[in-house]
């Protein structure tokens, strides 16, 4: 792959560079599919290294009344408190480096097409020996899978970078292969993990790794379980067909920026997104419904 031609978040080459057929055909088959050595080693301890110099902040818990993925001890998830791309410099350079690197963006050029962008992070989800897990989910409104003409249509997809090794019986990222082709609603004693735990998988990665999947594929968090601290960033991207023409904006702000109202701004900056995301102004209400259904 020639580097420097890789990038193709909009089409500026004639070469839009592609994930393999290999790994093509092993997304299609189970939902995901494991890039290794994507960071340097150099960048996965300048990573780490901010991290380490951040006080990380507790989640909320995810796992509702699961019993299976209670953890062993009240650890909660952790996370950063800041937008890791916005550290001073080194510490952003792999978090920026993460939001188009050059091994993954040919993954999401097949996946969601030339144009796809950050739908929201990057996330950090850092768990200590014994935290609890988180339920599974998928199948959504924002994230479809249908495979049509030689191509692969979904929505909202993440890509989850490992900084730190995910082995077999830590616990950590798992998913129902093949669900993101499910027809059927997942049974509810399945996403609490409580039962048919032998259909869900843990994916194993090691650090440096990039763990790609569409949130169609039913996934979720199992309790961790291994003495080192589990951590991964996560950053979560869209097709850029929501939008036909590609927005208001090109380039750098207008010189009548500063003249706009809020809303004149919002109209040409907002990136197109669900209208009924559980946000303040609904009481975080989808949150609510999807708490009560499981
Ligand atoms: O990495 C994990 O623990 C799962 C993340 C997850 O559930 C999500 O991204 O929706």
């Amino acid at each position: 792959m020639n580097e420097s031609h890789a990038n193709t978040s909009r089409s500026i080459t004639e070469d839009t560079v592609e994930m393999s057929t290999d790994e093509k055909y092993l997304f299609d088959l189970l939902g995901f599919v494991v890039v290794r050595d994507v960071l340097s080693k150099e960048h996965l301890s300048i990573a780490n290294a901010a991290i380490d110099a951040q006080a990380l902040t507790r989640s909320p818990e995810y796992f509702h009344d699961s019993n299976a993925l209670k953890g062993e001890n009240s650890s909660t998830r952790l996370s950063a408190n800041k937008n890791l791309m916005e550290l001073s410099s080194p510490s952003c350079d792999p978090f920026r480096e993460m939001l188009a690197h050059p091994k993954t963006i040919p993954h999401l050029n097949t996946i969601l097409g030339e144009g796809w962008r950050l739908d929201h992070g990057p996330g950090l989800i850092a768990m200590d020996k014994g935290c609890s897990g988180g339920l599974l989910h998928g199948n959504f409104d924002n994230a479809p899978y249908f495979y049509r003409e030689g191509k692969i249509f979904t929505g909202l997809c993440v890509i989850e970078y490992l900084l730190a090794d995910e082995g077999p019986g830590d616990g950590g990222v798992c998913v129902v292969p093949g669900s993101h082709k499910a027809n059927l609603t997942c049974p509810d004693k399945m996403l609490k993990w409580e039962q048919y735990q032998e259909y869900v998988t843990e994916i194993h990665a090691k650090a440096g790794d990039a763990i790609i999947f569409t949130e169609a594929c039913t996934h979720g968090t199992l309790p961790w379980t291994a003495d080192h601290q589990r951590r991964a960033v996560l950053y979560k991207y869209n097709t850029g067909h929501m939008s036909w023409g590609g927005g208001g904006l090109h380039g750098p702000l207008p010189a009548y920026w500063d003249e706009l109202t809020a809303p004149q701004q919002a109209a040409l900056l907002l990136p197109t997104h669900h209208s009924r995301r559980p946000k303040p102004s609904n009481g975080y209400k989808g949150l609510a419904e999807i708490k009560d259904s499981v």
